[in-house]
């Protein structure tokens, strides 16, 4: 069975990690994706997230790394998932991924929503807090790969010298 994990990942973290290595372990292939989405403001494009993502899950069998634009559920039509994969951390996840799970069911009862729950050691972790700690000039890379941190480091401190 395929699955999809759809996200901005902006930047991966070792929480989007622990989901795309335990989501590995279940389902035959999972596609980790990255939203296009022009009305945010990334830190990084959907290119370099890709490069990213590619790099830290070479390691990990039956993962595939791609983009895509609109909505979530025809990319899944497209590639034949029948699942999208996601995570959830606190109970602010939850009203927001079952808003979204919910929205997604009423687009096609074909795909199912998976959770999984974060793993406790990451269960504050977001791309947001990451890209927070580096504007200020904390330490980052014990929260992502260190090629991630690499590329964080360069950007903030490009941006604010
Ligand atoms: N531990 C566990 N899970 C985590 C962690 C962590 N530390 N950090 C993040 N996650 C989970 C998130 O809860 C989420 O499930 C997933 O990883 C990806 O997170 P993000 O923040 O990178 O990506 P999002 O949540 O911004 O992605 C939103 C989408 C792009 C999936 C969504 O907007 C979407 O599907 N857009 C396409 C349009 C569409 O289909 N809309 C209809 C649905 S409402």
């Amino acid at each position: 069975m395929i699955a999809i994990y759809p996200g901005s990942f902006d930047p991966i973290t070792f929480g989007h990690l622990d989901i795309i290595q335990r989501g590995a372990r279940l389902f035959d292939t999972v596609i980790v994706a990255v939203l296009r989405n022009p009305n945010k403001m990334p830190l990084f494009t959907v290119e370099e997230r890709i490069e990213q993502i590619r790099q830290a899950t070479s390691h990990i069998s039956r993962v595939q790394v791609d983009s895509f634009d609109g909505l979530a559920v025809t990319y899944a039509h497209l590639r034949q998932a029948k699942v999208l994969l996601r995570g959830l951390r606190v109970l602010s996840d939850f009203e927001k991924e079952l808003q979204m799970a919910h929205t997604n069911k009423t687009l096609s009862d074909q795909i199912e929503t998976v959770f999984l729950a974060t793993s406790n050691e990451y269960s504050f972790l977001s791309s947001s807090l990451v890209k927070e700690i580096a504007k200020f000039g904390g330490p980052v890379d014990h929260l992502v790969p260190k090629h991630v941190a690499l590329d964080i480091y360069s950007r903030c401190y490009a941006k604010t010298h």
